[in-house]
């Protein structure tokens, strides 16, 4: 295997946590470049279920694990986490886990503004999960964030306490409306998690040129999907960081020529969790059905995600901008026992056709789906392990999936567990 980066394609959630557990086993390093602990990647292992937020979903297979510079931490998030993996047995201390010193660190003043701001925009708020991401990249942006290098140094983190604090109170109190927070009680608390995580904090960079120079394979593991991607995504609609594949390089500390294959993780259909434009959504029995047999509610905040047909629009979109080289279709086997199966192809919009997703949100909430039907399979495919096997209706689905992005299926996925997996060559 060389090194490949895995990409949500749609809106989140389409199992790039199973994904990256499957090609973990072949991997020797995987590292998450952006987002925080708004994302949950859930794997599956022998009946057993793990989510995780901000470890990178190889830990399972005992790979080392990396938290690049791109990626925004909540110290008090990631403890747990490491906590609730020992507690299950699996080892996640600093000869298993690296923490970029570059990293940004999510405050409590960070979690205090993306309430504040949520309830102050009230039907208009974007759906956010409320972990702080977009206000503690901003801080990253308007140069006024705490990094782990700071976090881990108590006289840094202090002088940076002390220029921030008295500012974001003023926010949080005069516009905001809303509790203040005290310099004292979080410099306790975060000195507390500084002690906890030290030993953890390196240049992940130069530690993955490392691993490369001693020919260990490496994984890339996006978190969100694309178009959540702060520049190409659904704007304001997305979250605060690139998720498409080029940040992993930025946001990891390699170059480009150190990514080899990019493979897109692509949900059989479309789901979104938040607010925000979605041309293929339904709202009919078959939208409910998809959503109970996919169970399809947000790993990290328990909402639940809304659901539509396959939308190749936006998954073209997802292949141009990440340059995938590799499709891996997720939940096939929640469409099972569909009569019939639509596939967005296109758009319409005052009687024009769309093949591109539009900059303007309200070109995109006016966009007509155009739908192309094929035939379902009734045949239940939990139990499939070779392509094969699959009903020629469902093959016939795939190959469809193909020949409108032109890029090759690598894995299909028919089940939660890692084993429910079909590998083609
Ligand atoms: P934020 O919190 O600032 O990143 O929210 C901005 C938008 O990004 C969406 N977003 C997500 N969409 C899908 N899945 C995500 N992770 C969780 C999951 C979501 C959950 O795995 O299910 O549990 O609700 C995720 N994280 C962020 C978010 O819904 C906003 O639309
Ligand atoms: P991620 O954020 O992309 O890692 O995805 P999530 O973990 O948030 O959501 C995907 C959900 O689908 C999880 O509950 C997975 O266990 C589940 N899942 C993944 N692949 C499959 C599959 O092929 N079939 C079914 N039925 N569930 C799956
Ligand atoms: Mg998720």
């Amino acid at each position: 295997m060389a090194n490949i980066a895995i990409v949500g394609t749609q809106w989140g959630d389409e199992g790039k946590g199973k994904i990256v557990d499957l090609l973990a086993a072949d991997a020797d390093v995987v590292v998450r470049f952006q987002g925080g602990n708004n994302a949950g990647h859930t794997m599956v292992v022998e009946g057993e279920q793990f989510i995780s937020h901000l470890i990178p979903s190889g830990i399972l297979q005992k790979k080392i694990c990396g938290i690049g510079n791109g990626v925004v931490v909540d110290p008090e998030v990631l403890i747990s986490e490491i906590d609730y993996l020992a507690a299950k047995g699996i080892a996640a201390g600093p000869e298993m886990l690296m923490i970029s010193d570059r990293a940004h660190v999510i405050m409590p003043y960070h979690k205090l503004v993306d309430h504040g701001r949520e309830k102050m925009k009230g039907d208009k708020k974007i759906g956010t999960t409320g972990r702080g991401i977009g206000p503690c990249y901003e801080d990253k942006a308007t140069r006024r964030g705490v990094r782990f290098v700071d976090l881990i140094d108590p006289d840094a983190f202090r002088e940076r306490l002390e220029s921030i604090v008295p500012e974001k109170n003023f926010y949080l109190d005069k516009f905001l409306e809303t509790d203040t927070v005290d310099l004292e009680s979080i410099y306790s608390q975060y000195a507390r998690f500084a002690d906890r995580l030290r030993p953890y904090v390196k240049n992940v960079s130069v530690a993955l040129q490392e691993a490369g120079k001693a020919g260990r394979q490496i994984l890339f593991e996006g978190a969100q999907g694309t178009h959540l991607d702060i520049d190409h995504g659904t704007y304001p609609f997305v979250t605060s960081s690139n998720t498409a594949s080029g940040n992993a390089c930025c946001g990891s500390g390699v170059g480009p020529k150190d990514i080899n294959g990019v493979v897109g993780i692509v949900k059989a259909y479309t789901t979104r969790v938040g607010a925000g434009p979605f041309p293929s959504e339904l709202f009919d029995d078959i939208g409910d059905r998809i959503q109970k047999t996919g169970d399809e509610f947000g790993a990290t905040t328990g909402r639940r995600r809304r659901c539509g047909w396959l939308d190749t629009v936006i998954l073209n979109n997802a292949v141009r901008l990440n340059g995938l080289t590799g499709l891996a279709i997720t939940k096939l086997d929640v469409l099972s026992e569909l009569d019939e199966l639509k596939v967005c192809t296109a758009y319409t919009l005052d009687g024009r056709q769309i093949d591109d997703v539009p900059a303007n949100l309200n070109h995109l909430a006016a966009c007509a789906p155009v739908y192309e039907t094929l035939p379902g399979w009734r045949e239940d495919i939990r139990g499939v392990r070779r392509f094969e096997d699959l009903p020629d209706l469902a093959r016939q689905y795939l190959a469809r999936i193909e020949s409108l992005t032109g890029v090759p299926i690598q894995i299909v996925s028919v089940g939660p567990g890692r084993d429910e997996t079909i590998i083609l060559n």
